[in-house]
């Protein structure tokens, strides 16, 4: 039986959350101890270690299957690929900056100016959409020197945080791509591999659907219990047990995390008592 190959990323920024992803699926993989390429135990998939630039290149010469990259990898490097699934993690921008000292108006600053930095393509590709004539210096790392030894006038480089920027004495001026975590794949799998990918998909997306939601138990006295309900905006209807205290009853739901804060005086404001809202591991729509 064939196996699906998944490239990841070595060791890096995306690198835990791509082992911690595949694992939650349930996927075991061995310790690698360094190797480049391993097997999963119980589930038919290789693991290819990359540098994460090497990535859609091997995808889409179809060394590896799938791979997990960032969104700005993947645009920068122009390769046939489909993303089929967005991940959440690895979440950043890039963006233009420049010396915070500059009286920076609008884009149009960076006419006749020179730009450094590891993402040319995407760079000229804004630039051009918003008609800035301006000189792209390519350098691979260490992009936020460059203003500092006179390389350049500003720099678009990956910002997270914005402490890199605020410590090399540059402000973030212009967003021009917002980046996440996704799986790609080139355009079509044999159909045994695309069944592995399948199932994979199916168990992703139950890892990601648990993440976003919580189930919630609460107390309450019989005669709320209907204002209670209307307050939940559950999965389906919610699960009522009578508790030993006449009256009164415990009520199970599942809510999605955002909506929580937003409902917890509602609750208490209805007479819900004792609320627990605990993590769900996975869920099966
Ligand atoms: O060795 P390899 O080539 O595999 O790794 P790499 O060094 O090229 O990449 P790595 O591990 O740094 O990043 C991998 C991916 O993580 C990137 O392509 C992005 O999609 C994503 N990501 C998320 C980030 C960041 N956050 C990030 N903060 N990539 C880089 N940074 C760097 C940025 O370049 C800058 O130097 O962190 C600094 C800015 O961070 P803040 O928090 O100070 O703003
Ligand atoms: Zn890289």
């Amino acid at each position: 039986m064939s196996k699906l190959k998944i490239a990841i990323q070595k060791s890096g920024r995306l690198s835990e959350n791509s082992l911690r992803l595949i694992q939650e699926c349930g996927i075991k993989i061995p310790n690698g101890g360094g190797k480049l390429i391993t097997e999963s135990t119980n589930f038919p998939v290789e693991i290819l270690f990359l540098r994460d630039d090497d990535i859609p290149q091997y995808v889409e010469q179809k060394v590896a299957d799938i791979g997990i990259i960032g969104e700005n990898v993947l645009i920068e490097t122009r390769k046939n690929l489909v993303v089929i699934q967005k991940l959440g993690f690895s979440a950043c921008r890039l963006s233009l900056a420049v010396a915070k000292e500059v009286d920076y108006k609008d884009l149009s600053y960076f006419n006749g100016k020179k730009v450094a930095t590891s993402y040319p393509s995407i760079l000229e590709d804004y630039f051009q959409e918003n008609n800035i004539k301006a000189t792209i210096e390519f350098i691979s790392g260490s992009v936020e020197i460059a203003t500092g030894i006179g390389l350049a006038d500003g720099i678009c480089d990956i910002v997270s945080s914005g402490s890199t920027l605020f410590s090399n004495g540059l402000k973030e001026v212009e967003k021009v791509l917002s980046s996440q975590a996704v799986l790609v794949a080139a355009e079509k799998l044999d159909s045994e591999k695309q069944q592995i990918l399948d199932k994979l998909l199916f168990r992703i997306r139950s890892v990601q659907k648990a993440k976003e939601s919580k189930y919630i138990l609460l107390n309450a006295p019989n005669q709320n219990l209907e204002r209670i309900i209307k307050i939940l905006p559950g999965m389906n209807s919610p699960t009522i047990l009578p508790l030993a205290q006449e009256g009164w009853s415990s009520l199970h739901s599942v809510i999605s995390e955002d909506k929580f804060w937003d409902i917890i005086e509602e609750l208490k404001g209805a007479g819900a008592e004792g609320i627990l809202v605990v993590p769900i591991e996975k869920m099966i729509l």
